[in-house]
């Protein structure tokens, strides 16, 4: 049995989810959903699931005053849409952390002291992105003159600079603001051959592999200045105290990467090696955009290293989501919302659409079809009508009675006589017989790929086959026919046909749990699949109940159409 951690990023309540959001939110849900699940060889894992939002700094500061609201009350109404989505979207978070939750503030001050002799305080001017909560070199920097962007004059002093003037980071295209003040600084440097070091050694630290390469080469090619750790409070109230100075807030990235440990325990607690947080922390897996790689693959690491504290497994970086190549954001005003396509189609579509048409090292662009084609092709006319004509106009009982003995003694294997079973007595028994080695297929294929695909995020990959496994059940049950067959010599196999049907929709059902859980965990219910048989692939786990029988009136509710134009 193993702990692991698994973290989204916390997110700026500053304005309300999008649908970027709710994608590194179902990335980690499926992760925790699968990593709880049986493995083949029977180990479970204790997980912790954590997410939450990011309330500090200036951006929610200014955003809260744009709104004419106290900042409490401000980020007390936003952080409940994000609870709200979570809700919404069946992502089941063992904690929820809000930045101002009372037992961060302690734990931050906590690793402040604990990195004190890395942290020095000095001079700094820079050109700052309240935005982005970033300090960019003067490099990137133009003046917006006339719809022009003018590269900054190295001889002008810009901290005189009126506040009509426009400035513009030209990496992220978000205004900065010339800041000449004193802050506490981090010493970047004294860590990174220590930090390239661990990067080579442990080639699972960043995935996909891609981000890390780009990082690896960032990292060994800038000169890593100290990184700014506080603001003057003065000009950032709404920040949690440097401790003994409360002259500085502390830097909201130095504030937020916390939240990774108070959402496992103390301090005190993970500190000690032998205790079950620790183990938490050697074990988490952060799932990020790659917007924010710097903070969680360089900053993050080096504060660990200063604390003494371990690294943790793995950081996965996916791409964006994009609007006509543009990155959705709140900024920017581009962004879906999703839960109007949950209303609308269901939680359980939504995520098989994003998860279906996204794989990490790319960014994507959203289409509202790829939600109603997850629905109406996929979950209804592949899975549940499936089950619907295999139990609704027959009685899958008997079916279920006889076959499962039979195949449990095979050990769960269709074997040659079932292929030749069909030989003779079916109209087309050659196709039948290719949609029962595509059902084989498929389901080895699963037997032999599910688990590595899903710890590398690669849930596009078991969607396919999880797809190309309904349609050889639906293959299967077409070209046999079952309707038609009324000898009562050949009702055996007309139940065998019914059997397997009924058996590709269990197995759909228990990989893609962790994908779409709500339809899955209704059809497994109603299937009476034992929960601790939850990733047995052999064929004959069906429970012999009623699966949707007319004349039972029990069963599981099937999903219907969802008529676009609506
Ligand atoms: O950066 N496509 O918060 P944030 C895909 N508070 N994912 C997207 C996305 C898009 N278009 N837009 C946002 C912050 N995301 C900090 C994090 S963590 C210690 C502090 C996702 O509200 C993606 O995971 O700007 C990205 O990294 C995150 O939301 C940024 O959310």
């Amino acid at each position: 049995m193993k702990r692991v951690h698994i973290t989204t990023p916390i997110f700026y309540p500053n304005a309300k989810p999008h649908l970027g959001h709710f994608y590194t939110s179902v990335l980690c849900d499926v992760q925790n959903r699968y990593s709880k699940l049986g493995k083949f060889n029977n180990t479970k894992n204790i997980t912790k699931f954590t997410t939450g939002t990011d309330e500090h700094g200036m951006k929610i500061q200014n955003a809260a005053l744009k709104a004419n609201l106290d900042t409490q009350k401000f980020v007390d109404n936003l952080s409940l849409t994000f609870k709200e989505l979570c809700s919404k979207s069946n992502i089941q978070y063992d904690r929820f952390i809000r930045t101002t939750d009372s037992d961060h503030v302690i734990e931050v001050q906590n690793l402040w002291n604990m990195c004190k002799h890395d942290i020095f305080l000095d001079d700094h001017a820079g050109w700052y992105s309240i935005s982005d909560e970033t300090f960019y070199p003067a490099i990137h920097v133009r003046e917006l003159i006339n719809g022009k962007l003018v590269p900054l004059d190295s001889a002008v002093d810009y901290s005189t600079a009126d506040a009509s003037r426009t400035f513009i980071n030209t990496e992220t295209n978000n205004n900065v603001i010339f800041f000449k003040e004193k802050n506490y600084f981090f010493d970047l440097k004294k860590y990174k051959d220590k930090l390239i070091d661990h990067i080579i050694k442990n080639p699972e630290f960043i995935q996909p592999s891609n981000y890390r390469t780009n990082l690896l080469n960032t990292l060994k090619s800038e000169q890593l200045m100290p990184l700014s750790v506080s603001r003057p409070t003065k000009r950032l109230e709404w920040a949690i105290k440097v401790p003994n100075d409360s002259s500085q807030s502390v830097y909201v990235w130095f504030d937020a990467l916390c939240n990774y440990m108070t959402s496992i325990g103390s301090l005190n607690k993970i500190k000690d090696t032998s205790s079950t947080e620790s183990e938490f922390l050697r074990n988490t897996t952060h799932v990020i955009g790659k917007d924010i790689m710097k903070f969680h693959c360089i900053y993050w690491p080096m504060f660990l290293m200063s604390a003494g504290l371990p690294l943790p497994k793995s950081v996965f970086v996916h791409g964006h989501w994009v609007n006509d190549g543009v990155k959705m954001s709140k900024s920017l005003g581009n962004v879906v919302d999703p839960l109007e396509y949950i209303e609308k189609y269901g939680s359980d579509s939504l995520r098989l659409a994003v998860l279906s048409h996204s794989n990490l090292t790319e960014d994507n662009n959203f289409s509202d079809s790829y939600v109603s084609e997850s629905r109406n092709t996929v979950l209804v006319n592949k899975l549940c009508n499936l089950i619907s004509r295999s139990s609704k106009k027959f009685n899958p009982k008997p079916a279920v009675e006889f076959w499962q003995p039979i195949f449990k003694e095979n050990q769960g294997r269709i074997t040659e006589d079932l292929y030749e079973s069909f030989d003779g007595h079916f109209k087309d028994s050659e196709t039948i017989k290719i949609a029962l080695k595509d059902i084989e297929y498929n389901v080895n294929w699963l037997v032999n790929h599910y688990e590595t695909s899903m710890e590398k995020f690669e849930y596009q990959k078991v969607i396919g086959c999880l797809i190309n496994l309904l349609n050889s059940g639906n293959s299967l049950f077409q070209n046999a026919e079952p309707w038609t067959i009324k000898d009562t010599n050949l009702l055996k196999q007309r139940d065998l046909v019914l059997f397997l049907s009924l058996e590709v929709a269990r197995i759909f059902c228990v990989y893609a749990s962790p994908i779409v859980p709500e339809i899955t965990s209704n059809v497994l219910k109603a299937l009476e699949v034992p929960e601790s048989e939850t990733l047995d692939i052999s064929f004959g786990k069906l429970g012999a109940g009623s699966v949707y029988s007319k004349q039972s009136k029990k069963g599981v509710s099937l999903l219907t159409r969802v008529n676009d134009e609506e």
